[in-house]
């Protein structure tokens, strides 16, 4: 019997050491350690054995059935390596090949334009501040001295949810609203850019969504050359040191006295040309001193308050500044138009 275990373990090591594959050493382990197995049978003939025999053979057989066991398990772990190694050599990845390249958005011409303004009146300390675009009518027309019937109203025709809820025609109301948060005597200074809505019908130069920014300064004793001094800054950092200002008088319900805005034509240098329809002057926007109706209703007493405000089109301001012939170009995100500005 010691003869026959000596020849099995030979046997089955020198299959050990033939082994390729996994399956391969799977098959030695069951033919030789199985329930089935060379090494299994011969222990079950041990008890023909004598009493004497029975421990030294059973020792030896323990000692074969190790030595096997050893044999395949070292096996089975460098074939698995081997296999590994073949497989991560399958599935290596060039890290030297070129990465694909990741298309970076940019930002809307639109709010370039608006924050190049932020950050100027951001610079002479005001505030940036937003509010609803779904607006009640009290807030978009009646705190700005626009009552029910008030004939200005049809210039802001609008989107109306219910009777007392529209879209904002204007970012006036949320400088209504700041106002009303106060408590009648504290200083403002702010700046508010965002969508308005118009019922329009949509050409070049009219869209039913448009952007704005509005801006206001309430104080003591603000007066009409402090506006006149901030419009001048704001023209010439935004359009070139080398602009012309020029007020008119105008009308709007929320300022007294009002005037618009002109800037002299780059163009023509206030030559007269068909940039600027032959007056060598561009409008860029509407201003005047706070009206006192206005004030009183937020609750500022405008005897000792006086405020101004002014307001603009980011759209207008970007079609003037870059030649843009059409307003529904910002809003139709052909991507051609909007990534020329992406350098700007
Ligand atoms: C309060 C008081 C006064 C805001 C103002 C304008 C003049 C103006 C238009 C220009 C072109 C808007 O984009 S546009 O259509 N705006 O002319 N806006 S003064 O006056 C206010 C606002 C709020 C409480």
């Amino acid at each position: 019997m010691k003869e026959q275990l000596h020849a099995l373990e030979q046997e089955a090591l020198e299959k050990v050491k033939d082994a390729e594959n996994l399956q391969d050493i799977q098959a030695v382990q069951v033919a030789y350690l199985g329930r089935k197995g060379s090494i299994t049978e011969v222990l079950r003939g041990m008890g023909k054995l004598s009493k004497e025999e029975r421990p030294v053979i059973g020792e030896l057989a323990n000692k074969v059935r190790t030595a096997i066991k050893a044999a395949i398990d070292a096996k089975k772990e460098k074939i698995e390596q081997v296999e590994l190694e073949q497989q991560l050599q399958k599935e290596a990845i060039d890290v030297t090949l070129p990465g694909r390249p990741v298309h970076i958005g940019g930002k809307h011409i639109l709010t370039s334009i608006i924050e190049e303004i932020e950050d100027l009146f951001i610079g002479l300390g005001y505030e940036v501040r937003e509010g609803p675009e779904v607006e009640t009518d009290y807030f978009n027309f009646e705190a700005l001295n626009l009552p029910k019937g008030h004939p200005a109203r049809d210039m802001q025709d609008s989107f109306y949810i219910t009777n007392e809820l529209l879209l904002r025609t204007h970012t006036s109301p949320v400088q209504a609203r700041t106002m009303q948060s106060l408590d009648g005597n504290e200083p403002i200074r702010m700046i508010c850019p965002g969508k308005v809505y118009r019922r329009d019908n949509d050409d070049a130069t009219h869209s039913h969504q448009f952007t704005q920014i509005e801006g206001l300064y309430v104080d003591k004793n603000v007066r009409m050359s402090d506006l006149k001094g901030t419009l001048n800054l704001f023209a010439k950092k935004i359009f070139g040191e080398d602009r012309e200002i020029r007020l008119r008088p105008s009308f709007f319900p929320f300022t007294e006295p009002s005037v618009e805005m002109d800037i002299s034509c780059k163009v023509c240098a206030g030559e007269g040309c068909s940039v600027c329809k032959h007056t060598g002057w561009i409008e860029i926007l509407g201003a005047g001193m706070v009206h006192p109706k206005v004030l009183e209703m937020a609750g500022y007493d405008p005897h000792e308050y006086t405020g101004f405000a002014f307001g603009m089109g980011p759209d207008r301001i970007a079609m003037l500044k870059y030649g843009i012939d059409d307003i529904r170009r910002f809003y139709t995100d052909d991507i051609r138009f909007l990534k020329q500005f992406h350098e700007a």
